[in-house]
């Protein structure tokens, strides 16, 4: 497929609704969207042991491999497919298989911070950012963590303090400048709404492109 792709970064900290607005926008949209979570895009830790896996710090931008990502996003822009690495939250490190992404009409680029790095951000035609209070977001992330994913109260808190608030006011929120559009409390109705419609609008705009 040569079609040209419309690409959305939607960012904002952990917690906030991302996942869930672009999986909304996914179901709304369907087969032409394309989802691409930046959690697959945590660099490759093979070489570190467990232990020392669960020290790194996973809120900063130095854990992410952001040339492969917008090396994929450009070839997928081209109309190549592209091997997506796939991200395994218990072992702390990528999976050794790779899933096949074929071009699409829409891009979704999703986590915490796909507005950070300008390369990647050139490559967007909309920038959404997803705004929630903190309080409703650790909350989530402790239903997330301690219910879902069986980890230990006592760490999650540690690591929420330790790591990933202090990163989200450095690195995270900051890129709300970014944004073109701002989504309160993730999965506001009106908000999504209207975010599924530009992206019918921009979809018809390519297909008369074509015709
Ligand atoms: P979202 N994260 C982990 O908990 N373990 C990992 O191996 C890799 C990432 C967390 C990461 C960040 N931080 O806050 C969150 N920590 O995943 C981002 N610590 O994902 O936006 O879905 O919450
Ligand atoms: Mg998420």
């Amino acid at each position: 497929m040569t079609q040209p792709s419309f690409v959305i970064g939607i960012a904002g900290g952990t917690g906030a609704g991302k996942t869930a607005v672009a999986r909304e926008v996914k179901d709304a949209v369907g087969e032409a969207v394309t989802r691409i979570p930046l959690d697959n895009y945590y660099r490759d830790l093979s070489h570190l042991p467990m232990d020392e896996r669960e020290d790194v710090n996973y809120d900063h931008p130095s854990a992410f491999e952001w040339d492969l990502l917008a090396d994929h996003v450009a070839a997928l822009l081209r109309g190549e497919s592209v091997e997506m690495p796939q991200y395994d939250f218990t072992a702390h490190n990528r999976k050794p298989e790779r899933l096949t992404v074929e071009p699409s009409a829409v891009i979704v680029v999703e986590g915490i911070l796909s507005l950070y790095e300008s390369d990647l951000r050139d490559l967007f035609d909309l920038c959404v950012y997803v705004q929630t209070d903190a309080d409703v977001r650790i909350l989530r992330r402790i239903q997330r963590d301690v219910i879902d994913r069986g980890r230990e109260l006592e760490g999650v808190m540690d690591q929420y303090l330790g790591t990933v608030k202090p990163m989200h006011e450095q690195f995270i929120e900051p890129t709300k400048k970014h944004a073109d559009i701002i989504i309160p409390e993730g999965l506001n109705r009106s908000a999504v709404d209207l975010l599924i419609k530009k992206i019918h609008a921009e979809m018809r705009e390519q297909e008369e492109a074509l015709a």
